[in-house]
């Protein structure tokens, strides 16, 4: 098969506002000293880098109604909807480069509306340890980077739920939750009285993570608009300890790389952020080339191996 692939194009978000810990502000330019654009060039893609992103500091502050630091997200996450809806209109792949997870708002959110203008499927794959399913009520910590799915799906403040327009900006079946190890006892109760489409650790164990993504990528077609939010402590804290809140038991490295290939080999990929890298918490900048290596994958640098 012979496709010119999609030109990209890279967005830093460097905040931590949405997290518990601070480190993740400097994703973008881990990523950026580790290789990520000569690494996408070496790949044949087209990679234009957009710089970073504004937008207000982190005023480690204690949350407030159940949410910490609720205006600076809001601030965030607009101006990563923004700029990934820039990149959409002008027919390249938006890649954030996180900052933490609740940029994943903004960017699906944009990446929803495009989907809808152009009538096309939405597919989102949440490649993280977390759920991400928390709402003010039930979060244990007000932190904003644990709630983006729940807010997506339209559960969470209308200065989030509403960030694009009319809430929700997504439906619960358009996603598929992998890799999942750490879940909140609230956030359990609501997965299963809204049936979110979760494969666990658990699940990985039992039917392998090659059947996993064969049906986390069922019926994904030509149609598709396929949505990867890689949250890098997805993988396990042995490969990659440079995030903010590690959760052993996670994917080896064989097991993340073929994730990545099966989605390169659907060829549908249109969108990805890499959140919540935190080199602070990392030695000698190692998860973030771990990442890139991964990333790599899913843009198809073993499928070319194969070819
Ligand atoms: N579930 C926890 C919370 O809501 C932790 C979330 N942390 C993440 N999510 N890194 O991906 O605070
Ligand atoms: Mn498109
Ligand atoms: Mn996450
Ligand atoms: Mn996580």
């Amino acid at each position: 098969m012979t496709r010119t692939a999609t030109p990209v194009s890279l967005i830093g978000a460097p905040t931590d506002v949405g997290a518990g810990a601070r480190g993740a502000r400097l994703g973008p330019e881990a990523l950026r000293i580790a290789g990520l654009t000569e690494a996408l060039r070496g790949l044949g893609l087209d990679v234009a880098d957009r710089g970073n992103l504004d937008g207000p500091p982190n005023p480690w502050s204690a949350p407030v109604g159940g949410y910490r630091h609720l205006d600076e997200v809001v601030a965030w996450n607009r101006n990563v909807m923004d700029a990934v809806a820039a990149e959409l209109r002008e027919e390249r792949m938006p890649i954030l480069l996180g900052g933490d997870h609740c940029l994943g708002l903004g960017s699906i959110t944009a990446v929803a509306r495009h989907c809808r203008e152009r009538r096309k499927k939405l597919r989102v794959l949440w490649l993280d340890a977390h759920a991400d399913f928390n709402t003010h009520e039930i979060t244990p910590t007000g932190n904003l980077h644990g709630m983006p799915v729940a807010c997506l799906i339209g559960m969470g403040p209308p200065c989030l739920t509403r960030l694009g327009g009319e809430a929700p900006a997504m439906q619960v079946g358009e996603m598929r939750q992998i890799g999942t190890r750490s879940v909140d006892p609230g956030e359990r109760q609501l997965i299963k009285q809204l049936g979110l489409p979760v494969y666990d650790m658990r699940r990985i164990g039992d039917i392998g993570i090659k059947r996993v993504m064969e049906e986390a990528l069922d019926g994904v077609d030509a149609d598709t608009h396929l949505h990867v939010s890689f949250d890098v402590d997805f993988l396990d804290p042995s490969i990659a300890p440079g995030v903010g809140t590690v959760v052993a038991g996670g994917p080896n490295y064989r097991e993340a790389q073929l994730a990545m290939e099966m989605i390169a080999e659907s060829g549908c990929m249109g969108s990805l952020d890499i959140v919540e890298l935190n080199p602070i918490l990392d030695r000698d900048n190692h998860t973030a080339l771990v990442a890139i290596d991964l990333v790599e994958s899913l843009f198809g640098k073993s499928t070319l191996v194969r070819a």
